[in-house]
C-alpha cells in the first residue's frame, strides 16, 4: 500500500460526462455493464495521459471502445488497475464484469445483507463495482438499470428519478433510474431488496413537491415514523436558516443492518444503519431518537454541503464533513436544548477527538498524507473540523456566515473543490482576513491556552493575559507533526465575560475601544493572534470572576487557576451555561486527579463537604432544566481524566471517578430519592427534549443511588426495570444494574434478553451493557458473548457494541496483566480477515497505550506487535498499528 500525499495532486486526465450501468443479480453472481462517455480533460496537463481506471475484485469479461473489442496489446490491466495507453481524445467504454456480493464481507461496494443486496462507494467502494476512475473530481450523469428475481427482490432502486420498469420474463424484473445531477462516483448507491416503504411529502418553500420514502426490512414499519418527522423538520430548517431548498423530486432512505458508518449521502438515496433510522418508544432510548435527528439531518444536510458542492480531493474531506456536522450541530440546538446539545458535544470531543489529536494517529483537519482513506473518517475531520466552521462564525458573526454560505454556493455549486476556496468565500463575505486562522486546518494537536488575570482596584481595571502554544500536547509520537510550523500562533477567538460578586454579568470595556464599544454586552470575543497578548477591561468596581472561553469558543485546552471558590461561584452563577457547567466539570476533575493520584500511593482519597454542597444546589434547583443538571451531575469520564495525568494508572483513576460518586450518594442519598422522585412522568412517553431532560435527571440520580449497593437501590432500579414503559427508563435501570454484582443484575439481563432478543438493535444494547460493566469478570463475559447466538463478527453493529465497548471500557481494558490488550489484538486480527475497514477503527482503542506504567506498555505493544506480524494484515489495519508501534 502506498502513501498518499495532498501536494501530489493532480487534475484527472480524462473526465467521464455519462455512465450507463446495467447490473443483473442472477444465482451467485452479479455481472455489471458499464458504457462510460470520456473525453480528455481541458484542465488537464497537455501531455497526453494514459487512461487508468481503478477497480477491485473485479472479473473482467469484456472490454471495448467505441464499440471494438480492445486486443491483448490495447490496454494493461492489474487487480488493481486498468491503463489503456493511447485512447482517443473522446470515447465510449464498454466493460463487463463479474463480482460476488455475497462474499463481499467488508461492506464495501456492492455486498450481501441477510437477503437483499446494498451499495457503500465512499470513500473508494465504486471501483468494487465496475472500472471507472475513482475519484471525487469526476463528476457524470448516471442511468442505472437492475434487473432481479422479482419475488426475492421485488425493491429496486438507485440514485435520480424511476425511469421505466416492467417484468422481463423467467420471474425476472427491471427498473430504470436517471439521475438529473451530474456527481462524483462515491455517491452512487443502488439497492436491489426486500423491504417495507413508508411514504409521505414535502412541499419546499417554492411549491416543488418531493417524493419521500423510507425503506426498512419487512416488519418494522412501525419504527419509520421518528426518521420521517425528523427529515422534514430537517428540510423546513435548512431553508429557513440556510435557505436551502431541496432539490430532488424523490428523496429515499434505504436502512440496513449491515453498514460500516452511521449513514451515507448518496445523492436522493441514502443508504443508512438501522441504528440512525429505527425508533419506537419501548426499543430507543432518548439519545437514540436524538441522534436519528441529528444523522438523518446530516445526510439530508450533505445535499448541498458535500454533493452539490463536493470535496476535490480526498484531504478535502472536512470541506463537507466539518460544515455538515456544524450543520447538524445547529440543527441539534435549534430541535433540542442549545446549552445542553453544546455540552454532549464538548463532551464527546474531549473524550474522542482530543486524545486523538495527542496520540498517534494525530493529524490536521486537512491532512497531508495517508495511506488508507478510510482511516480518516475521523473524530479531527468530523468534529474539530466542526469546531473550526464554529470558530469562523463566531469570529465574522452569524449574518456574514450566512452570507459566505450563499457565496460559497454561488461559486462552486456543480463543482469539486477545496477547503481554500470555503474559507475564501467566508473571508471574502465578511472583509474578514482569515490567512492566519487558516492553521486550524493544516496543524494537528490541541493547543494549550494559559489565562492569567490580574484586578487592579486603583485603577479599576482587570488585565488578561493569554498565551498559546501547542507544545503540552507534544509527544514523541506525534513531534514530527509539532515542528518548524510551531514559529506561527493560531488566530483563537476566546469568549470572555466578566461575572460580578453578586454572579451578574459586568461590564466589558476593552482598553482603547472606547466606552460605547463593550457597553451593554455580555461576553466579548477575544481575538488572540499572538503568542501571548493582553487585554484590559476598564471601569470595573470591583474583582471580577472570569469566564473564560464561554461556549467553547475554540477547541483548546485551557489552564486558568481559579480557586476551589471561584469554581463554585461560576457554577452557582455564570450566565454562559456551558462555562456552569464547565466549572463543576473542572472542581469535579481537581478532586478525581488528586484522589487518583492519592490512591495510587496507598493514601485515602479526600472528599471536601464543599462539592456535596455544590451538587445538593444543583439538585435543589434541577426542576429550573432538568437536563442541564443531568449533564452537570455527571462527572467527566475516565478517558477524558486520563489525558490530564503524566502516567495513567487505570484503577486509580476509576476508583476515585467511584469513589467520589458514592461519597455523593452517600451525603445526598435523600436529596437524590427526592429528585428522582418528584421528577417521574406519569404521561405515557414522548420523545420531547423537556420530557427527556427528566428521563435523563432521574436516571443520573438513580445511578448514584446504585453507587451505594444497597438493597433500597437495587429494588428501585429493578423497580424502573419493570415497568418502564419505554427503553431510555428500561435501560438505564440496566445500566446501573449491570455495575453491581448482585443477583438483581442477573435477572435483568436475562429478561432483558429474552424479551428483546428478536430486535437487533436491542440485542446491542445488552452486548454493550455487560461490555462497559466495571466488574472484575467482564472480560471473561465479553470472551462468553463472542460464543452467544447475539453475537456476529461480520455484523458492525454488533463488533461495536461488544468488542469497541469494551475496548472504551478503561479500567477493564487497561487490565495490569494485559489481558485486555491480548484479546481485543487477537479479536482485531480475526475481524480484518472480514472487514478491515471496522478492524482498523477498532484498533484505534490502543491509541493511547503509551500514557499507561511501564508493564502495561509492555504488555499493549507485545499485543500490537503481534497483531502487526500477522500474515495477509490489510492496508487498513497496519496504518493504524503501524503508526501505533512509531
Ligand atoms: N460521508 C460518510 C457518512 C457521513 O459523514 O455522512
Ligand atoms: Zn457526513
Amino acid at each position: 500500500a502506498q502513501r498518499i500525499h495532498r501536494q501530489d495532486y493532480t487534475p484527472p486526465p480524462f473526465l467521464v460526462d455519462s455512465v450507463e450501468l446495467d447490473v443483473h443479480f442472477n444465482a451467485g453472481e452479479v455481472l455489471v455493464s458499464s458504457q462510460l462517455q470520456l473525453r480528455r480533460n481541458p484542465a488537464a496537463a497537455a501531455q497526453p495521459a494514459p487512461l487508468q481506471l481503478d477497480g477491485q475484485g473485479l472479473e473482467t469479461i469484456s472490454l471495448a471502445i467505441d464499440g471494438t473489442p480492445l486486443g491483448a496489446d490495447d490496454y494493461r490491466c492489474t487487480s488493481s488497475t486498468l491503463t489503456i495507453d493511447n485512447p482517443p481524445d473522446a470515447l465510449t467504454l464498454t466493460t463487463q464484469v463479474r463480482i460476488d456480493p455475497d462474499n463481499n464481507s467488508s461492506l464495501s461496494g456492492l455486498y450481501r445483507s441477510k437477503d437483499g443486496y446494498f451499495t457503500q462507494c465512499e470513500a473508494q467502494g465504486f471501483r468494487r463495482i465496475t472500472w471507472f476512475p475513482d475519484r471525487p473530481d469526476i463528476m457524470s450523469r448516471y442511468q442505472v438499470t437492475l434487473h432481479a428475481d422479482k419475488a426475492s427482490l421485488p425493491v429496486l432502486l438507485a440514485n435520480g428519478n424511476p425511469a421505466g420498469s416492467g417484468d422481463q420474463g423467467n420471474g425476472r424484473h427491471w427498473a430504470k433510474w436517471e439521475d438529473p445531477f451530474a456527481k462524483p462516483c462515491y455517491l452512487f448507491a443502488l439497492v436491489a431488496a426486500r423491504l417495507d416503504v413508508l411514504r409521505d411529502e414535502f412541499t419546499t418553500s417554492s411549491g416543488r413537491s418531493v417524493q419521500l420514502a423510507v425503506f426498512v426490512e419487512p416488519g418494522k414499519l412501525d419504527q419509520c415514523a421518528h426518521a420521517v418527522d425528523a427529515l422534514q423538520r430537517a428540510m423546513r430548517w435548512d431553508e429557513e436558516v440556510f435557505g436551502l431548498e431541496c432539490d430532488l423530486d424523490h428523496y429515499m432512505i434505504v436502512a440496513v443492518g449491515d453498514f460500516n458508518m452511521g449513514a451515507m449521502e448518496n445523492k436522493g438515496l441514502n443508504v443508512f444503519n438501522t441504528k440512525y433510522v429505527l425508533a419506537r418508544a419501548d426499543t430507543a432510548t432518548d439519545a437514540d431518537y436524538q441522534n436519528i435527528d441529528r444523522v438523518v439531518a446530516h445526510e439530508y444536510f450533505h445535499n448541498w454541503t458535500g454533493n452539490r458542492v463536493t470535496c476535490r480531493d480526498w484531504f478535502q474531506l472536512s470541506l463537507k464533513e466539518g460544515l455538515t456536522v456544524y450543520r447538524d450541530q445547529e440543527f441539534g440546538a435549534d430541535m433540542h436544548s442549545r446549552a445542553v446539545t453544546r455540552i454532549r458535544e464538548v463532551r464527546a470531543l474531549r473524550a474522542m477527538q482530543f486524545p486523538e489529536d495527542a496520540g498517534p494517529m494525530a493529524h490536521p483537519v486537512r491532512p497531508d498524507s495517508y495511506i488508507e482513506i478510510n482511516n480518516f473518517y475521523t473524530s479531527t475531520v468530523y468534529d474539530k473540523g466542526a469546531e473550526v466552521v464554529r470558530m469562523i462564525e463566531t469570529l465574522i458573526g452569524k449574518e456574514a456566515f450566512r452570507r459566505g454560505m450563499d457565496l460559497y454556493f454561488e461559486r462552486h455549486d456543480g463543482q469539486a473543490v477545496t477547503c481554500d476556496d470555503f474559507v475564501a468565500a467566508m473571508a471574502d463575505a465578511s472583509g474578514v482576513d482569515l490567512t492566519q486562522f487558516k492553521r486550524w486546518y493544516d496543524q494537528a494537536g490541541t493547543p494549550h491556552l494559559w489565562a492569567s488575570g490580574h484586578y487592579d482596584e486603583q485603577a479599576r481595571t482587570y488585565t488578561l493575559t493569554l498565551s498559546q502554544s501547542l507544545l503540552a500536547s507534544a509527544t514523541a509520537a506525534n513531534a514530527e507533526a509539532l515542528q518548524s510550523p510551531l514559529h506561527t500562533p493560531f488566530h483563537i477567538p476566546v469568549a470572555v465575560g466578566l461575572n460580578g460578586a453578586h454572579g451578574e454579568d459586568m461590564p466589558l470595556m476593552i482598553a482603547g475601544e472606547g466606552s460605547a464599544a463593550g457597553s451593554g454586552r455580555t461576553t466579548r470575543v477575544l481575538s488572540l493572534t499572538e503568542f501571548e497578548q493582553q487585554f484590559v477591561f476598564e471601569e470595573l468596581p470591583a474583582a471580577p470572576v472570569v469566564s473564560l472561553l464561554r461556549d467553547f469558543s475554540a477547541p483548546v485546552i485551557l489552564d486558568f487557576s481559579w480557586s476551589d471558590e471561584e469554581l463554585a461561584h461560576l457554577l452557582a452563577h455564570d450566565s454562559d451555561p456551558f462555562n456552569r457547567w464547565e466549572a463543576g466539570q473542572r472542581l469535579a476533575s481537581r478532586l478525581i486527579l488528586a484522589a487518583a493520584e492519592d490512591l495510587s500511593v496507598g493514601r485515602p482519597a479526600y472528599w471536601p463537604q464543599s462539592f456535596v454542597e455544590a451538587a445538593a444546589r444543583l439538585l435543589e434547583h434541577a426542576s429550573d432544566d432538568p437536563a442541564f443538571a443531568a449533564e452537570a451531575l455527571t462527572l467527566p469520564g475516565e478517558a477524558t481524566l486520563a489525558e490530564e495525568m503524566t502516567v495513567v494508572d487505570p484503577s486509580a483513576l476509576h476508583d476515585a471517578r467511584n469513589g467520589l460518586r458514592r461519597f455523593v450518594a452517600e451525603q445526598l442519598g435523600n436529596a437524590l430519592l427526592h429528585c428522582y422522585t418528584t421528577h417521574a412522568d406519569d404521561a405515557p412517553y414522548q420523545a420531547t427534549p423537556a420530557a427527556a431532560g427528566r428521563r435523563a435527571l432521574r436516571n443520573v440520580c438513580l445511578s448514584y443511588l446504585g453507587e451505594l449497593h444497597s438493597d433500597e437501590a437495587r429494588a428501585l432500579a429493578m423497580r424502573q426495570f419493570e415497568s418502564a414503559d419505554n427503553m431510555t427508563d428500561q435501560f438505564a435501570a440496566l445500566a446501573t444494574l449491570a455495575q453491581d454484582d448482585c443477583q438483581e443484575r442477573v435477572l435483568a439481563l436475562a429478561s432483558f434478553y429474552e424479551r428483546w432478543h428478536d430486535e437487533a438493535l436491542v440485542v446491542d444494547k445488552w452486548l454493550s451493557v455487560q461490555a462497559a460493566s466495571r466488574l472484575p469478570d467482564t472480560l471473561a463475559v465479553v470472551r462468553g458473548l463472542l460464543e452467544h447466538p447475539a453475537f456476529d463478527l461480520r455484523n458492525p453493529n454488533k463488533v461495536y457494541a461488544l468488542l469497541n465497548t469494551f475496548g472504551n471500557n478503561h479500567v477493564r481494558f487497561h487490565a495490569a496483566d494485559g489481558s485486555g490488550y491480548h484479546f481485543l489484538a487477537t479479536q482485531i486480527g480475526e475481524l480484518d480477515r472480514l472487514n478491515p475497514q471496522v478492524a482498523a477503527r477498532l484498533a484505534r482503542r490502543f491509541d493511547r497505550w503509551r500514557k499507561f506504567d511501564e508493564p502495561r506498555q509492555q504488555q499493549a505493544s507485545f499485543a500490537l506487535e503481534k497483531l502487526h506480524s500477522l500474515a495477509g494484515l490489510s492496508p487498513d489495519v497496519r496504518e493504524i498499528v503501524g503508526r501505533a508501534l512509531e
